[in-house]
């Protein structure tokens, strides 16, 4: 690994335009379970049953028993050497005139917090609600929520503010993405299984303008055979020793 990581950070040092895509396991160190690791998300539901928007019509008061669960457990989770480390390399690119771009698809907000600006969040926010009634959203951070499902002022059933499987992600930020992707001379793929598409997409978006693609995760991944780099192990070990 000495090696690979050394030609890594060399080549890391000299690049002027870095794109980064994180996914959960950026933010397992913080404890925070990710969706297909073990300790799995939540009871026996598969996130498929409950990110979904006929989940919620189904059942809002089961899919917001989850992601309250979830809101509980950020609120207590602190940024991890990962996500600092990435705050950094942010830092440092624009010291030198570069181009950073962090698209996560996490909905944590750990990256808010570890410092990082130049944030793309293709899957929405958890701390985010928008009412299904009037669309009005509002930033809530109270844990626990206390009447659950939370309603509008307008008497509308509120939503946590993410994207679910089945809908479109927000078009500026998927388009910011995209054409950090193209511009990335570097393109770190971190913590994800890279499965969900389109965000998956943007490792072949970055490979087909000539980017050279390094993969941190803490097992194989899809996009493995077109690596350059391939780090194998925990994100928060990792990225500190190579930024
Ligand atoms: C859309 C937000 C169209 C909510 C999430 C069939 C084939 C291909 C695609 C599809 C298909 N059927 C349907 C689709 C499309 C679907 C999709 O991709 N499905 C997959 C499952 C097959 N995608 C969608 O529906 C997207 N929308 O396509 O819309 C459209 C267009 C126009 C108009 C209408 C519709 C929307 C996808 C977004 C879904 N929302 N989350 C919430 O968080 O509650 S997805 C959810 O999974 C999270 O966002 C998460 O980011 C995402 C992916 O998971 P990962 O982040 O990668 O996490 P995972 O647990 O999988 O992996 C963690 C990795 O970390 C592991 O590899 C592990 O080894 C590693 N790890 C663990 N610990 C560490 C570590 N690595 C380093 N260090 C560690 N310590
Ligand atoms: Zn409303």
């Amino acid at each position: 690994m000495g090696e690979i990581l050394e030609t890594l950070r060399e080549a890391l040092q000299q690049a002027k335009s870095v794109a980064v895509l994180t996914g959960a396991g950026i933010s397992a160190e913080s404890g925070i379970p990710t969706f297909r690791g073990p300790g799995g998300l939540w009871r026996n539901y598969s996130p498929q049953e409950l990110a979904t928007p006929e989940a919620f019509a189904r059942d809002p008061r089961l899919v917001w028993e989850w992601y309250d669960w979830r809101r509980g457990l950020i609120a207590k989770a602190q940024a991890n050497a990962g996500h600092l480390a990435l705050a950094g390399l942010e830092r440092q690119i624009a010291q030198v005139g570069g181009r950073f771009t962090l698209v996560t698809q996490n909905v944590d907000g750990l990256h808010d917090r570890a410092g990082s600006r130049n944030i793309r969040k293709l899957h929405g926010d958890i701390w985010l609600l928008r009412c299904v009634g009037c669309g009005r959203e509002e930033r809530n951070e109270q844990v626990p929520l206390t009447a659950l499902p939370p309603r509008c002022t307008c008497g509308g059933l509120l939503r946590p503010g993410v994207v679910w499987f089945g809908e479109p992600l927000p078009l500026e930020e998927w388009g910011r993405a995209v054409q950090a992707s193209r511009n990335a001379e570097i393109f770190l793929a971190i913590g994800t299984s890279a499965v969900v598409y389109p965000a998956a997409g943007l490792m072949e978006v970055a490979k087909e303008a000539g980017a050279r693609l390094a993969v941190v995760n803490a097992e194989p991944t899809p996009f493995d055979a077109d690596a350059d780099w391939i780090l194998t192990g925990r994100a928060g070990e990792i990225l500190p020793r190579l930024l």
